[in-house]
């Protein structure tokens, strides 16, 4: 029999010990229960067991590991009724796991070890792994560096989610232009997971509202949903450094509750059977694949508040659970906000608080008020999710009333505080410009006690922009949270070299301590020390090399400047900045060829959403010049360009290490926060770099002389934009990027047709928002200030090894710290 959720919470309450006792972790154990678990669980002999069965044998060996722990922080949880953290995200790009876990739990020597005695290479196993890519981009890779950190200082948190069927888009580069196929990571099984048939909660949409004259002369409104969609948990555990904490990401699947319509079908409608079931589950079927700049989607909407609502469903369950009282949940519950993508989930708390546990409307604005607080990741007014009133009022009926409701009382209070009314259209709910719509940002920042920006300069921005005259009425409510990125993937795992060579310098306490990583300054003069340092870049460049040679069939040489843009292909990031920089460069080199020139392999990856005709256009123009410089014999040994197809996670591990130079090029102004930008100075990398997101901070910390910053300010942008954004006075004004121009425009990359780029070049010269044109001499003088530092290595090293040196305070847990501290109230236990 299947029990209901309320009184299954196996993990929460059961005291089970494994049978005999926790695993053992030396390697004969680890290899006995590989070969265990290979031939018990995969059903495989080891002649015929393949890399992925292995990998599947070997996950699940360690993830038993990982359960004992699992259930020890679960209970200690339960025991110590300490306060939750739920961390509600539309997505989390958490990659590929078996190292993620083996290294957290110190395994991989082991591992590797118990494998040897099978003749299998753990290296080989963690290529077969898929790379769980559910998100697009920074937001999604933030929430799964903040899972990992939550779990490192013993947080106790949940993330919530959706299981997405099919992650982001796989992309292939056809004759240079960007191809998306579906991505499809759960087709041989998913190892991690737990799948939780009994936790399972009925959604529903649409219907109608009753209201219903209670005794009081009150009325009690009851929502009746037309329709339901079944959200079934599945689980992943998280590990912390050391294995010391384990938490869990709880993802929702949808699912129909009639599989099929027997009559139909019966009928002979085969297909036509499964119709509805199909519509329902197409709900988790597959992410919404487009990065800040969302479409207004019934789908994307269904999606929303199909997860928000199994989540709180969930929480609340645990929380009454042990509590037994809703008006605690401030005190044992705090729930974090990924961008206004959850928010819904607002107003459903104050629909389960009202209409279900008929709490007075104060008293219920009050605990959602102290239980929520969100993170604003963007201000591109394309990105700031708004939805239209109808689509709301025909899938969320009751939910609609309740958010006039909420504003009505909203616009009272702004009144009070602000009596000329000035602002109530500014702040209001809901927007009556472009046909009526809600805006949910709004609805966060009312809602929440508080709402962060991603970077200093980002939260300085909310306050004087998009959030302006809310930050008048409620000063103190926005506070700044810089993003962080976890140095165990990114740096542990990632680089294992480097990894190695600090701990020679600085002593293993520094893979608990990343503020340690300062005493590197003292060797970063040294030439001996420099060496070693530059020895291990070679070698991860040699590797990157490699899988250069073997996706492109291009040659690179592990002695030039590896510069390096990795990121989504958008306007703001301005790729097109670069790849016109790299062709003055290529006409350059190619006016005087025996200049002493820097060597430089360019090397581009990311994603273009599929419906963003611009920067498909924009990639294309990445490899047909890539086409030309790479077949240009007179540039031969002094420039390379290349597009690394499908840019995911894994990819970026590979990357990452073996650069030389960081790309963080965007309009100042831009760019909330970047995390790329963290990863590659943490591994060495020199920043060329706008004043820009984090940046600035990354600026302050490794100092002026070891950043190659240019470009327009923030403000500059601003005043520039005011005048007017035709690129034609700053073209002419530029003799090399009128030179780059004409030779885009005249089919130099595109032969036989000419016209091919014209959209970008019609955008420059007459509408040039992104202000590539005005920035293009500063950032062409800089990059040549990195080319000319290049050639003196003792130089160039001394700045990476300062890099290095100085990005401990960008550690993901610092940032989670910090929410830990002012935002959730919750203690955290430091690492080691
Ligand atoms: O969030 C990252 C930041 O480091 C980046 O600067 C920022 O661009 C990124 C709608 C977004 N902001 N907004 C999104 C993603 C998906 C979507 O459907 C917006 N992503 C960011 C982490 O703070």
């Amino acid at each position: 029999t299947v029990e209901s959720p309320a009184n299954q919470e196996h993990l929460e309450t059961v005291s089970v010990e494994s049978p005999g006792g926790p695993r053992g972790e030396d390697a004969a154990s680890l290899r006995a229960d590989i070969l265990d678990k290979l031939t018990y669980y995969v059903g495989k002999s080891t002649i015929t067991a393949s890399d992925r069965d292995w990998f599947v044998a070997t996950a699940l060996a360690v993830r038993d590991r990982v359960v004992d722990r699992w259930i020890a922080s679960t209970r200690a949880t339960y025991e110590n009724n300490a306060k939750r953290v739920y961390y509600l995200s539309l997505e989390f790009l958490i990659g590929r796991l078996l190292f993620d876990n083996l290294n957290n739990l110190e395994l991989t020597e082991t591992v590797r070890e118990a494998l040897q005695g099978l003749d299998v290479d753990l290296d080989r196993l963690r290529k077969v792994e898929p790379d769980a890519a559910l998100g697009n981009g920074g937001l999604g890779r933030l929430a799964a560096c903040f899972m990992e950190s939550m779990a490192t200082l013993s947080i106790p948190a949940y993330g919530y989610g959706i299981r997405y069927d099919h992650g982001l888009f796989r992309q292939a580069v056809k004759n240079g232009w960007q191809q998306e196929y579906p991505e499809d990571w759960l087709s041989f099984g998913n190892p991690w997971e737990f799948e939780r048939p009994e936790v399972v909660y009925d959604i529903g949409f649409g219907g109608s509202v009753e209201a219903v004259a209670t005794s009081e002369a009150l009325v009690k409104h009851v929502w009746h949903p037309a329709e339901t969609v079944e959200a079934v948990a599945y689980d992943t555990t998280i590990v912390g450094w050391h294995g010391r904490h384990v938490n869990t990401l709880r993802l929702w699947s949808a699912r129909a509750t009639d599989p099929l319509i027997l009559e139909a079908f019966n009928r002979g409608d085969h297909v036509g059977a499964f119709a509805a079931r199909m519509k329902t589950e197409s709900i988790s079927k597959i992410l919404y694949p487009s990065d800040e700049t969302p479409e207004g989607q019934e789908l994307r909407l269904r999606q929303e508040y199909f997860f928000a609502a199994a989540s709180l469903r969930d929480l609340l369950r645990r929380h009454l659970k042990a509590y037994g009282d809703v008006r605690t949940l401030p005190d044992k519950v705090a729930i974090q906000l990924n961008d206004t993508h959850p928010c819904i989930a607002i107003v459903e708390l104050m629909r389960i608080l009202v209409d279900t546990h008929e709490l007075p409307w104060e008293e219920a604005w009050d605990i959602v008020q102290r239980t929520f607080s969100y993170t604003n990741h963007t201000l591109l007014p394309e990105a700031l999710e708004s939805w239209p009133i109808p689509l709301m009022e025909r899938l969320l009926p009751r939910h609609v009333q309740i958010i006039y409701l909420i504003n009505a009382l909203h616009l009272d209070a702004a009144r009070r505080v602000n009596p000329d009314g000035s602002f109530l259209s500014s702040v209001s709910v809901i927007d009556e410009q472009a046909g009526r719509r809600v805006r949910m940002g709004h609805l966060a920042f009312m809602a929440s006690h508080h709402v962060n920006g991603v970077s200093a300069l980002h939260t300085d921005l909310m306050k004087k922009t998009v959030f302006r005259d809310f930050h008048t009425l409620w000063p103190g409510k926005i506070v700044n949270k810089t993003n962080g990125v976890t140095f165990r993937r990114w740096l542990y795992q990632a680089n294992p070299g480097l990894t190695k060579l600090l701990v020679e310098a600085i002593g293993p306490k520094v893979l608990d301590h990343p503020e340690l990583l300062t005493e590197l300054s003292q060797f970063s003069g040294d030439a001996a020390f420099q060496d070693k340092f530059a020895a291990v870049k070679r070698a991860n460049k040699v590797a990157l090399g490699k899988i250069i040679r073997e996706q492109l069939g291009v040659a690179v040489d592990p002695d030039a400047l590896f510069d390096i843009q990795i990121k989504r292909i958008h306007e703001y990031k301005r790729q097109l900045l670069n790849i016109l920089e790299t062709i003055a460069l290529y006409d350059a080199i190619r006016a005087q060829p025996m200049r002493d020139w820097t060597p430089r392999v360019k090397v581009f990856a990311g994603k273009a959403a599929a419906s963003y005709h611009q920067a498909k256009l924009i990639i294309k123009l990445i490899n047909d010049v890539a086409k030309v410089v790479n077949s240009d014999p007179t540039v031969r040994n002094k420039l390379k360009v290349v597009f690394l197809p499908n840019y995911n996670v894994s990819l970026a591990e590979s990357i990452i290490p073996a650069a030389d130079l960081s790309e963080q090029i965007s309009t100042a102004g831009m760019e909330a926060s970047g995390t790329g930008n963290m990863k590659l100075a943490l591994n060495g990398a020199l920043t060329i770099g706008t004043l820009d997101g984090a940046n600035v901070e990354i600026r302050e910390h490794v100092g002026p002389e070891n950043i190659f910053i240019f470009g327009l300010t923030a403000e500059e942008v601003e005043a520039r934009r005011r005048e007017g954004i035709d690129g034609r006075g700053a073209i002419a004004a530029s003799p090399q990027l009128s030179e780059v121009v004409d030779a885009v425009e005249s089919g130099v990359f595109s032969p036989g047709e000419n016209n091919r780029f014209h959209n970008l070049i019609n955008a420059l010269r007459h509408h040039d928002y992104f202000l590539v044109t005005a920035d293009f001499d500063s950032y062409y003088a800089t990059q040549r200030k990195a080319g000319s530092m290049w050639r003196d290595k003792a130089a160039w090293w001394r700045s990476s090894i300062l890099n290095v040196a100085n990005m401990g305070w960008f550690s993901s847990d610092r940032s989670i710290a910090e929410y830990a501290e002012e935002i959730w109230n919750v203690p955290v236990k430091p690492a080691g």
